[in-house]
């Protein structure tokens, strides 16, 4: 196999579509003979971070055990793409110190709250208006978007690009940079 370890980062909003990119570019990259691991923050909760709540150090300590267990993905040479909402900047650079220089990539998965709320695949937005959910990214609680990152994906209302064509930007970017 031809391809260099790294970790694609995907950062942005409850229902903005993280998990939908992540899996469509594992099933691009899949498909060209590349080896790849989906680390989905929504799935993790469920089993290694069970214990950890949405308080600001909790979720401090989600983004840095999945950015240890990506920088093993890629110190094994796989493509790793996380997808976590990784709301602060400083937890998503403290991930990005721990590979070396350029092998993490972050993805701006950029969709206003309008778009994702209108989505609302779990019913999340709704009960977080209603004040039945506290400490909800994007509702009451913050979210830092990237201010240098390698790839911004624009989703505006009425006019998202599909889950192929996000990860074929993905993927360019990762032919471009010389990781496949
Ligand atoms: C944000 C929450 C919250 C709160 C539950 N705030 O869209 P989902 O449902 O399927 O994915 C979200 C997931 C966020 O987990 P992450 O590990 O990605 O978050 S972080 O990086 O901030 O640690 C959402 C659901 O959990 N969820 N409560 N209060 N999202």
């Amino acid at each position: 196999i031809n391809q260099k370890g790294c970790v694609v980062w995907i950062t942005g909003l409850s229902g903005s579509g993280k998990s939908t990119l992540a899996c469509a570019l594992s099933r691009e990259l899949h498909s060209r003979g590349h080896l790849t691991y989906v680390l989905d923050g929504d799935n993790l909760r469920h089993g290694l971070n069970r214990d950890l709540s949405f308080k600001a150090e909790d979720r401090a300590e989600n983004i840095r055990r999945v950015g240890e267990v990506a920088k093993l993905f890629a110190d094994a040479g796989l493509i790793c793409i996380a997808s976590l909402i990784s709301p602060y900047r400083s937890d998503r650079s403290a991930c990005r110190n721990l590979l070396p220089k350029s092998s993490f990539i972050e993805v701006f998965l950029n969709a206003p709250i309008e778009v994702c709320e209108g989505r609302d695949p779990k019913g999340l937005y709704k009960l977080a208006r209603a004040g039945k959910i506290k400490g909800f990214t994007g509702v009451d609680d913050p979210y830092e978007p990237p201010s240098d990152c390698e790839i911004v994906i624009q989703c505006k209302i009425g006019d998202c690009p599909s889950p192929q064509s996000m990860a074929d930007q993905v993927v360019s970017y990762l032919e471009a940079n010389g990781f496949l």
